[in-house]
């Protein structure tokens, strides 16, 4: 009797295991915009054309003076997959990123992608990305590696990027990313979760360094897959020397107010099986 109770509670404990496996992992697209209108259509629309199974997009717009929150409204009238988060007295790429974070996670979203709305970060890489992440928590659209390309920017621009790159590895000591300015990435769920987003202090684009950083400090596994960056068409790059320079001097607090993490990491991973014992 009691052997076929535990049989039974073993079968239930198998098909609980696979409904849960087969169960089709939840998608965000999030994607942060200002002013631009001219590339936010053409970019919904060729998510959308890849028809893959429970793909919902949010895009965080800070007010943008050209109506891309507008445009915004009247896309998502018709398109229940995509959100709009309108943000109306706060402006920062950084902030606007952990907005959008933030909203995927409450709307139980299990991966996350992060993509440029000017395309640059080309839709098309996104099936890859969702295949890469099966096996590693963080996946990263590269340039710099085989297959990857930084195409039709000025060598002033390029030279700036794989400077950054050299001198982020280098600081941070991040050895197993090639492209650490990239902000095509996708992040499972816990990663996010264990990041909180409540603790970032960048506010501008270096963002995307301290996510990189502290996924690497907590010890998730990170993959590239290369990427051909395109320079954008539409519009007006937010780029200038002061965003630059910021990012420069944020590596240098990241690193000066999160390196202890590492060593309280280890600290922690040692003394764990002590406590065990
Ligand atoms: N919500 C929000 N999004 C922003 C802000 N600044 C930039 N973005 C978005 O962040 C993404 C990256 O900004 P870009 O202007 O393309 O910056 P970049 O890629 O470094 O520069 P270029 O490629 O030269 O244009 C784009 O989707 C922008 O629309 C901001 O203050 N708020
Ligand atoms: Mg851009």
């Amino acid at each position: 009797m009691i052997k076929k109770v535990k049989t039974a509670t073993r079968k239930k404990a198998v098909l609980k295991r696979a409904t849960v496996e087969k169960k089709q992992p939840k998608i965000f697209v999030m994607i942060p915009t200002y002013n631009e209108k001219e590339n936010i259509q053409s970019l919904i629309e060729a998510i959308e054309g890849l028809h893959i199974n429970n793909l919902h997009i949010v895009v965080v717009d800070d007010a943008s003076p050209d109506g891309t929150g507008r445009r915004l409204d009247q896309l998502a009238k018709k398109r229940s997959f995509l959100h709009v988060v309108h943000r109306l007295h706060e402006r920062g790429r950084g902030t606007a990123g952990i907005k959008g974070f933030k909203y995927a996670l409450e709307q139980k979203a299990d991966m996350i992608i992060e993509m440029d709305a000017d395309f640059s970060h080309h839709p098309r890489y996104i099936p890859e990305l969702l295949r890469t992440a099966r096996h590693c928590d963080v996946v990263v659209g590269s340039r710099f590696i085989p297959g990857g390309k930084d195409l039709d920017r000025g060598w002033i621009r390029h030279s700036i990027t794989k400077l950054a790159n050299f001198y982020i590895r280098r600081v941070l000591k991040i050895a197993n990313v090639c492209d650490c300015t990239s902000g095509y990435r996708l992040f499972r769920r816990p990663v996010l979760e264990t990041i909180k987003m409540d603790n970032t202090i960048s506010l501008g684009p270096s963002i995307v360094q301290e996510l990189l950083y502290k996924a690497t400090l907590r010890g998730f596994r990170i993959k590239e897959i290369p990427i051909v960056f395109v320079d954008r068409k539409e519009g007006k790059s937010t780029f200038d020397w002061r965003i630059m320079i910021q990012s420069f001097l944020m590596t240098l607090i990241l690193k000066f107010l999160f390196s202890s993490l590492r060593r309280v990491e280890i600290h922690e991973n040692k003394s764990k099986p002590v406590r065990k014992q």
